[in-house]
Order: C-alpha cells, then sequence, then structure tokens
C-alpha cells in the first residue's frame, strides 16, 4: 500500500550528513510548507522553532518516496508535534492553514521583500518595516533611508538578481571565470561550489573556490581576478572582503559564523549570447538588452585549507550544519570551514580531500549531489 511500514524508515539519521538527499523531492508539498514556516520563524526571531522546522523539511526531503499517510513517517527524526500537526492538514485538507495566515500577515510579506534585496538582512528589513514601510518604491522614495553600497547595488539590479540563474548560465559563468583566472595563474585550482555543485537546475547566484597549488601564493590572486573582470567591462559590483584567517585558532563551534578567508560577493554581467542554448535564440522583445546580471560568490581559501572551504561552500547548509553537529556531539570534535579539531587528541586533523575528512569523522563519503538536505 501507500502506507510503507515505519521499518522502511526506521534506519533514517536525524543528522543530514547521515542521509542521501539529491535534488529529487518526493516531498515539496511538505518541505515548502516546512520552509516558510521556518522563514517566518527566522523574522520573529524564534530560533528554536526555526531549526525544528528545516529539520524536519530535511528529514522529508531525504526519502525515497511521497508521504501519503502520517502512519508512514512513524519512527522518523526530527518530526515534531507541530511538524505533524502540518502534515496532517495537509494530507487532509491539500493545504495548509497555519501557512495560509502566515502568506497573508504584512509584517511577513514585507520582510519577505525586504530580505529579498540584495545586501537587506532580517535586521535592516525589520527597522525598515518599524518606519511604517512596505514596498520597495517606498524605501526608495523614503528620503531619510540611508542604503549602503551593497543595497544601492541590491536595488540597482534587483529584477535581473532576483530571477534564478539556469544550470547554463551558471556554466557560461564558469567558463568566464575560469578563462579569467587561468590568463592570471595557468596552475590555479578552480571549482564550481554551492547549489550548482550539488546538481540543481537553479540557484540564486554561483558560487566558486579558488587556490593556488603552492602555499602563500593564493593571497593577490582573488584581487588580480577582480580587476581582470573589470577589465573586461563585465564587473558591475563587487564587495570584497580580505583575509582575516588566524592558524593558531581553533575551529568555531557557532556554524553562523561566517569563514575567514579572502572572498568576494560580485555581480557580473552575462551576455546571453554566451549562454548554450541562448545563442540566436527569438528573445522576448521587451528583453532585448541581451544580458543579465548574476550573482557571484569567489573564495579564496590557502591550499591547505581547501578540502574544509570546499565541502562547507558546497553545502547544503543543513548539510554542513549537520555535519558540524555530529562532529561536537558524536565525535568531540569541532568541525567548520578552515580546519576539523579532535578534542580529544587535542590536534588538528589535516585533510587534501572532502573523503579526508568524512573519514577523520567516521562517515561514509556522500558525495555532493546527495548532499541536498
Ligand atoms: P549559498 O550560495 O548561499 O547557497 P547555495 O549555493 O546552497 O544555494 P543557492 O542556489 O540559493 O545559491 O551558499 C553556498 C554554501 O556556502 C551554503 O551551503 C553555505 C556556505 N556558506 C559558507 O560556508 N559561508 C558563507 O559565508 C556563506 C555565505 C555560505
Ligand atoms: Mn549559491
Ligand atoms: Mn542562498
Ligand atoms: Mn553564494
Amino acid at each position: 500500500t501507500d502506507c510503507s511500514p515505519p521499518n522502511a524508515v526506521a534506519n533514517v539519521s536525524q543528522y543530514a550528513c547521515q542521509r542521501r538527499t539529491t535534488t529529487e523531492n518526493h516531498n515539496k508539498i511538505f518541505t515548502d510548507v516546512m520552509e516558510e514556516l521556518a522563514e517566518s520563524s527566522e523574522f520573529n526571531e524564534s530560533k528554536g522553532p526555526c531549526l525544528a522546522f528545516r529539520q524536519a523539511a530535511s528529514v522529508l526531503k531525504s526519502l525515497p518516496s511521497a508521504v501519503h499517510c502520517l502512519e508512514a513517517i512513524q519512527g522518523l527524526p526530527c518530526l515534531g508535534e507541530h511538524t505533524k500537526a502540518v502534515m496532517e492538514e495537509i494530507l487532509t485538507f491539500g493545504r495548509s492553514f497555519k501557512v495560509e495566515e502566515i502568506r497573508c500577515d504584512e509584517r511577513y510579506q514585507a520582510l519577505k521583500l525586504f530580505t529579498s534585496v540584495f545586501g537587506v538582512g532580517p535586521k535592516t528589513a525589520e527597522k525598515w518595516y518599524r518606519r511604517g514601510l512596505r514596498s520597495l518604491k517606498e524605501i526608495l522614495t523614503e528620503p531619510n533611508i540611508q542604503l549602503n553600497r551593497m543595497q544601492r547595488a541590491g536595488f540597482l539590479y534587483y529584477s535581473d538578481i532576483s530571477k534564478a540563474v539556469s544550470k547554463a548560465e551558471a556554466k557560461a559563468l564558469g567558463c568566464i571565470i575560469e578563462e579569467t583566472v587561468h590568463w592570471i595563474a595557468p596552475d590555479a585550482i578552480l571549482a564550481l561550489t554551492g547549489g550548482f555543485r550539488r546538481g540543481k537546475e537553479y540557484g540564486h547566484d554561483v558560487d566558486f573556490l579558488l587556490t593556488m597549488p603552492e602555499m602563500g601564493k593564493e593571497e593577490g590572486l582573488l584581487l588580480h581576478v577582480i580587476d581582470r573582470l573589470r577589465d573586461q567591462g563585465i564587473l558591475l559590483y563587487c564587495e570584497y572582503q580580505g583575509s582575516t584567517f588566524d592558524v593558531s585558532k581553533l575551529p568555531s563551534c557557532r556554524f553562523e559564523d561566517m569563514d575567514s578567508f579572502q572572498k568576494c560577493f560580485l555581480i557580473l554581467r552575462l551576455e546571453q549570447g554566451q549562454v548554450e542554448g541562448e545563442r540566436g535564440l527569438q528573445r522576448d522583445p521587451g528583453d532585448s538588452r541581451g544580458w543579465r546580471a548574476v550573482r557571484v560568490d569567489l573564495v579564496a581559501p590557502p591550499v591547505d585549507r581547501y578540502a574544509f572551504a570546499l565541502l562547507g561552500w558546497t553545502g547544503s547548509r543543513q548539510f554542513g550544519r549537520d555535519l558540524r553537529t555530529f562532529a561536537q556531539k558524536e565525535r568531540q570534535m569541532l568541525l567548520d570551514n578552515h580546519a576539523l579539531y579532535d578534542k580529544t587528541k587535542k590536534l588538528c586533523l589535516p585533510a587534501t580531500t572532502e573523503k579526508d575528512i568524512f573519514a577523520h569523522l567516521g562517515l561514509e563519503y556522500v558525495e555532493p549531489w546527495q548532499r541536498n538536505a
């Protein structure tokens, strides 16, 4: 029957790093709702419920088939009473009244809209909401609002960068970055990370990692790449962050802590003619300029930290969070984007590949396309 016996799901781990989650999600009707509930909790600064909804969504994404009845989720980890009640509503009525109520909420709508602008986080969004602002137009016409450089770029390219980036567009950008990087340093190491490395069809940006085979040689590389992109006339915006990496520091136990590698958050101009499948195609006449703006992230760790950075930047966020929780709770180790520290042995465990890190943690290797938790 549709209701698989509980033993069919009895072996699902509470940790995303012990599950294999492809981009094929059989339970989207539930996980979309869970993720909206998580976002709404985040806006209300309810960290516990937010994490609980994200974990529940992540477990459901890993299931090999659609859930058709509540019996089928018996024994699954991370599904609390609240989550089960929402799932029951969806199973019975085909919709969740709780989430529909939230979607209609004025505050939720405004915060969602404001945080959709590049450079605007929940704090700024809340500030604008409290000042009575409700639309993007109101933000732009309100005389007393000071936008920073990133937010100005976010508004300037809003319609382009709020549009999903396709795999073909990511590939085209990959070619441009590759050519640029290797023109500067033929032996540079470049890798696609983020959602596209996990095999996603669409993303909100394109993420890359770059380094040099010789330690320290990566230091000037990123600024050179930025200069070269500017010379090519495709750099629309650049937020550069220098390295604050400290080798003597232990890995951070807080997942929210950003890594300290040299990086930049870019907006690049992508010519439609450079995108496979778009070449010579008749485009929408209203969209005749022939290019779009795309968000790109470049991160440049030293080569001895490359595997940790690759693992962290490949994500998903939930997968990374659970890797770190697993390391801490199950192995007494500290993992972040820079290093893995064994608290029992009191030493850092080196790694040149992601497989090394999984092995140190005593975990079966999970391929990038199985990390869509
Ligand atoms: P994102 O690009 O934000 O997310 P994504 O590529 O998984 O999804 P999308 O398609 O929406 O772009 O970040 C990529 C991964 O990098 C993400 O799993 C978390 C991680 N990350 C860090 O480790 N440190 C950071 O500072 C940021 C911004 C992300
Ligand atoms: Mn990304
Ligand atoms: Mn994102
Ligand atoms: Mn990114």
